[in-house]
């Protein structure tokens, strides 16, 4: 924004409730009870009138929640929350034939079987703490978001023209999907995936208290097919995952070279590791022949001292957490956790490192103390990194240029600035910063506890996600967002980039199934039928929705029959989405303008039940319902 347009903004606001010309007096020194003109202009650019629009997308992780959250950015204000890994009373993730074959088709066999026994189609919770978008050429290209779920193994995709989640794939092998990052060159491309935990690798019971004989598994996935394209064994466990804007290498840290089971032991090392992955050389070693197949994914053998050109060791002091390449595609922040300082790897001196065997630490090019608790780091696009401290509760500010420089004897001090937060960061996020186009003017930092910073909601609190003006050297915390359990992490994403329809596509592939089902009964889903469809003991119904009237009043099934309804919802309208809700039957689902959504159950209580819509949608949104009238079994 220019300086002309930040005027006509606090011209147009009046800050305060004071004049326009009080606001920007203010900046003059007088009256020191109102804003500066800093504050008024940063002020001016989050806290947007009625109506007015974002000029980011945040895409938000809920980390427990198990969804993916869409805000408005820098307003912070909550727009939309993506069902993933969550069941959603709302829109009946879980409970659809879609979302359900969405859910499960991607699960292993032997998890399938585990959950049948349980009486489970799928897992109920997840654990979602990294969302990305997929590039092409280094920046964002609004096609696709990708996620982990820590808690059950496994990676979601949402579509960004529906803003709905498409593919859920569990790893095989693996334990612990944590770090999460797609390619960026030349484009996702692949799409890596850390297991956080050390297990067997095959880990059937054979062996078990044993952790000599635990492996860690990398995992890459094909990004369009949401399938795993291969995975490299390592040694030690592995944390958070970035890439080079080059798409030569991939890399991970690792917080546990000891291979502990414990906290003593895991922490017992000075030195941890970042493990660098040669992506030509596995896909070469694929070539050659050299793997081994396990569960359908080929499992190439990493691990240190295993004298392969698929992965190198490079020690880092203590327990790195985040690592983060910076846009200017040549240097990566590898955040030191239990030690005060950020390790600064170059990426163009790797290739010495697979080529000859230079020292692992060679590529280690800057490694600045920058506080206590260094976790994750973000950048301006204008060779400043910002880095959270957790225990020390502040975010840094420090140029990698001086620190590079200081590494090599100069006596220059990289520390900018530092700014209090409250409490406890763990990521933070720039605009665009993830990308070769970081525009420096927002930073969040995501911080673990609020404490005394909102009204008092009991033992269980929100976070506090501060937004903080990063537009000139001195750092402003201007707003503080509370959000319930519990983001990680967060992208901000130039909202140009990103561009969902209003209405669904008739032809889209989530409701396939349904129309083949449909043609095979010869039934037109966009006409629904009068009259249930009989095949033994199951029933299908179709019917279709307009505002504010389904096409069905009424429909009769028996007590005992296998019932699958078919909702279509025919408004060709922006927002007109309806809702399908049967009483004391536990079923409800969303249908958007111009979708099909579909339920299956059994019919095993008799007697009359009012289905509803439970959107709502019209000024005769109450009277949008009808009957299933159950008749009794034997009757
Ligand atoms: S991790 Cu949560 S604060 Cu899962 Cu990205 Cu660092
Ligand atoms: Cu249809 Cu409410």
């Amino acid at each position: 924004m220019s300086d002309n347009e930040n005027k006509l903004n606090i011209t147009r606001r009046g800050m305060l409730g004071a004049t326009a010309t009080g606001a920007v007096l203010a900046g003059t020194g007088l009256g020191s009870t109102l804003m500066t003109a800093r504050e008024a202009s940063a002020a001016a650019k989050y806290n947007l009138e009625p109506g007015e629009l974002d000029e980011y997308y945040g895409f938000w992780s809920s980390g427990q929640t198990g969804e993916l959250r869409i805000l408005g950015f820098p307003s912070m204000r909550e727009l939309m929350r993506v069902p993933v890994f969550n069941r959603c009373s709302a829109t009946g993730w879980g409970q659809t034939n879609e979302s359900l074959k969405i859910m499960t088709d991607g699960l292993l066999p032997e998890t399938k079987e585990f959950l049948a026994k349980r009486g489970m189609k799928t897992y109920d919770n997840g654990d979602l703490h990294h969302p990305h978008m997929s590039f092409t050429d280094g920046t964002y290209d609004g096609r696709y978001l990708f996620m982990n779920d820590k808690a059950n193994t496994r990676v979601a995709r949402v579509r960004c023209d529906v803003m709905k989640c498409d593919k859920i794939t569990e790893i095989p092998n693996a334990k612990a999907i944590h770090g999460l990052r797609p390619q960026k060159f030349p484009r996702t491309g692949y799409v890596f995936a850390n297991g956080e935990d050390e297990t067997p690798l095959v880990n059937d019971g054979s062996v078990l208290d044993d952790p000599s004989q635990y492996v860690n598994i990398f995992t890459a996935l094909d990004g369009d097919t949401m399938e795993v394209a291969w995975q490299v064994m390592v040694s030690g466990n592995l944390d958070n995952t970035d890439c080079d804007y080059q798409g030569k290498y991939a890399y991970s840290t690792s917080y546990n070279s000891e291979m502990g089971v414990n906290l003593a032991e895991m922490t017992e090392n000075e030195l941890d590791h970042v493990v660098v992955f040669n992506l030509a050389e596995i896909e070469a070693g694929i070539e050659a022949g050299d793997y081994q197949e396990l569960k359908g994914v080929k499992v190439l053998d990493g691990r240190k001292g295993s004298n392969k050109k698929y992965t190198r060791y490079i020690p880092i002091p203590n327990s790195p957490h985040g690592i983060n390449t910076a846009p200017d595609g040549k240097h990566v922040c590898i955040n030191g956790k239990l030690s005060p300082t950020v390790s600064i790897m170059d990426v163009t001196k790797l290739d010495a490192l697979f080529e000859s065997d230079a020292d692992p630490r060679s590529c280690i090019v800057g490694e600045p103390q920058l506080g206590l608790g260094p976790l994750h780091t973000a950048y301006d696009g204008q060779g400043n990194a910002f880095t959270t401290l957790f225990l020390d509760s502040q975010v840094v500010k420090w140029n990698m240029d001086k620190a590079i420089r200081a590494y090599a004897g100069e006596d220059v001090d990289p520390i900018i600035s530092k700014v209090d937060v409250h409490y406890q960061p763990g990521h933070n996020s720039t605009s665009m910063g993830e990308t070769k186009d970081a525009d420096g003017k927002w930073l969040i930092s995501m911080n673990k506890f609020s404490k005394d910073r909102f009204l008092n909601t009991g033992p269980l609190k929100p976070e506090n996600e501060q937004l903080i003006d990063i537009s000139s050297d001195e750092m402003k915390v201007v707003h503080d967002g509370p959000t319930f359990a519990e983001p990680h992490d967060s992208i901000i994403v130039r909202a140009d980039i990103v561009n969902p329809v209003n209405v669904w596509d008739r032809n889209d592939v989530t409701w396939e199934d349904a129309r083949k089902q449909a043609e095979a009964d010869g039934i037109d889903l966009e006409e629904g039928a009068e009259e249930p469809i009989r095949d033994g003991n199951k029933v299908r119904v179709y019917m279709t929705s307009q505002a504010p009237t389904f096409s069905l009043e009424k429909f009769t099934v028996k007590q005992g029959d296998e019932v699958t309804i078919y909702v279509t919802n025919l408004d060709d309208v922006d927002d007109v989405t309806h809702g399908f809700c049967l009483g004391n039957y536990g079923i409800a689902f969303e249908i958007g303008p111009m979708a099909t959504a579909s339920i299956t159950f059994t019919a095993d209580r008799p007697g009359v039940h009012w289905f509803y819509c439970q959107w709502f949608c019209h000024a005769l949104h109450m009277e949008m319902r009808g009957r299933m009238l159950v008749e009794p079994a034997g009757a």
